[in-house]
């Protein structure tokens, strides 16, 4: 099945290029979705585009949160012709050698294939105390709240089939955050889609920096008991 990788870049000149490459070694295509990176990277992106045809660039002019991007970079993604539509972080904290292993589970049956790190097999490399506690603490309590049995709802890599996202009403969507990613798998299950954890090893980034905010985590502790009693 064809796929498509969104990566989304903010400020990750360290990272870019050689993730494009790492991806290119793997049966895909690639849309960089740069919000107007102060530090050059929709350059380098450009840069990769002219050179290789399996990437292309979306550019935004202002940084809105890894929600915005994601749904601007889907609506692209649909307009074409890939069946399987991947997220993924662009600081090598997913290793690009899982993505065959994300496509494969959808192509067995999955509608979407989460990269898990609270299934066994999965698990965090060198995150201090603090993340660690943030994000375990964050899928338990959005697990709790929402009555769903996945176990890691914060993560962001993720491979739909094109007809999840075609049903979810992306519009609709206003979550910036880690709600982004609890509110496209929670929708999802609530559809009745067929949603599969596959075990991951998330490996802190070592270049460039966090977008994490405190904003970001406040907004995914609201957003978990509204998405409960409004969320169709
Ligand atoms: N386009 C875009 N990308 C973003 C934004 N915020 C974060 N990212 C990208 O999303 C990915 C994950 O962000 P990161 O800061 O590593 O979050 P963390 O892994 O939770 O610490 C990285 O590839 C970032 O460059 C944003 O507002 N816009
Ligand atoms: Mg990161």
């Amino acid at each position: 099945m064809k796929a498509t990788v969104c990566l989304p870049t903010y400020n990750e000149r360290e990272n870019l290029e050689k993730m494009v490459r790492a991806l290119g070694t793997h049966d895909v295509d690639v849309l960089v979705i740069d919000d107007g990176s102060p530090d050059g990277t929709g350059e380098i992106a450009d840069r990769l585009a002219a050179e290789l045809d399996y990437v292309q660039v979306l550019h935004r002019l202002h940084k809105e949160g890894i929600g915005r991007a994601y749904i601007a970079g889907f609506e692209r993604v649909l307009a074409g012709d890939s069946e399987l539509v991947l997220e993924m972080d662009c600081d090598f904290s997913h290793d690009p050698a899982d993505v065959p292993r994300l496509i494969a589970a959808c192509e067995a049956g999955a509608d979407l294939a989460l990269g898990s790190r609270y299934v066994p097999g999965g698990g965090t490399r060198n995150w201090g105390l603090v993340r660690r506690l943030i994000s375990w603490g964050g899928s338990f309590y959005a697990r709790m709240v929402l009555g769903v049995r996945i176990r890691d709802l914060t993560g962001g890599f993720k491979c739909f089939r094109r007809r999840v996202l075609e049903t979810l009403d992306l519009d609709a969507i206003e979550s910036k955050g880690y709600a982004f990613q609890i509110e496209t798998t929670y929708r999802a299950l609530r559809e009745g889609f067929r949603v599969q954890e596959i075990p991951i090893v998330f490996v802190d980034r070592t270049e460039g920096t966090s977008k994490m905010s405190r904003a970001i985590v406040l907004e995914a502790m609201l957003k978990v008991p509204l998405l409960r009693f409004t969320a169709r």
